[in-house]
């Protein structure tokens, strides 16, 4: 059995991670591929309780740097409790966000300086990095207005739009970076539009490994 695929799910707040993570789970189990589906900060009990402790909305005002040491912690115990076993068992895992997120939200958002962010990944990731990133891309304006009809806002959601535009802006420089391995969605179109490109892409992506 080979080692299974790490493909991860980034953008903006509310531009449809959490919908069109299961289009491609669908799409995976339909070709036969045992699919673990997790997120970020999250995916354990232990980095579920710091993803608790960041979001929850506080007047205490968060440093950059508690903020930063928290995600990487929690990406500690997500990494090799469980991204790296079910990989190593032949499964693929589909994660929403991962450390593309960190340096969106903390170096593009927050401003912390790309090397600490880059320092911290290789002390807790190694050489791993995700097979493919799907950044799903709206206008900051769309994403917000959806993620707002939807729930009440988090710690992260209370910020302003200059803040998201930031991260939208860190995200798509990071995507013109690496173009093989980053592919960008219009995520402003319909959810029936925006679901059958989720399905080509990651259908495509099985199709060149197995020949
Ligand atoms: N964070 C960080 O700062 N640093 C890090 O390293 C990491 C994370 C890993 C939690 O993430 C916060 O953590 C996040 C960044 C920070 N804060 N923010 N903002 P999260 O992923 O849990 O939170 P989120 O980005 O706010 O996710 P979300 O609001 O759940 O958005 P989503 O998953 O992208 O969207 P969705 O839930 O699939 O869809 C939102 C709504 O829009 C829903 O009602 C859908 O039915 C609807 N929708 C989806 N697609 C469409 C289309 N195409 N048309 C119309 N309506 C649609």
């Amino acid at each position: 059995m080979g080692r299974g695929r790490f493909i991860t799910f980034e953008g903006g707040e509310g531009v449809g991670k959490t919908t069109q993570i299961q289009i491609a789970r669908d799409t995976l189990e339909r070709a036969g591929i045992e699919v673990v589906v997790t997120r970020e900060p999250g995916g354990t009990p232990m980095a579920e309780a710091i993803r608790e402790l960041l979001l929850a909305p506080r007047d205490e005002p968060v440093h950059q740097l508690t903020e930063l040491l928290l995600m990487f912690a929690a990406r500690a115990q997500h990494v090799h409790g469980k991204i790296i076993p079910a990989l190593e068992a032949g499964q693929w895992v589909l994660c929403d966000r991962f450390t593309d997120a960190t340096y969106a939200y903390q170096g593009g958002g927050r401003g912390v300086p790309r090397q600490r962010i880059e320092l911290l990944e290789q002390l807790v990731q190694g050489d791993m990095r995700p097979d493919h990133v799907i950044l799903l891309d709206a206008p900051v304006a769309t994403g917000m207005a959806r993620a707002r009809a939807r729930s009440v806002p988090d710690r992260f959601e209370q910020e302003q739009l200059a803040f998201f535009q930031r991260i939208r802006d860190c995200y798509l420089q990071r995507a013109q970076n690496d173009p093989l391995r980053y592919h960008v969605v219009d995520a402003s179109r319909s959810l029936d539009e925006v679901s059958q490109q989720i399905a080509d892409l990651v259908g495509d992506v099985v199709r060149n490994l197995t020949g």
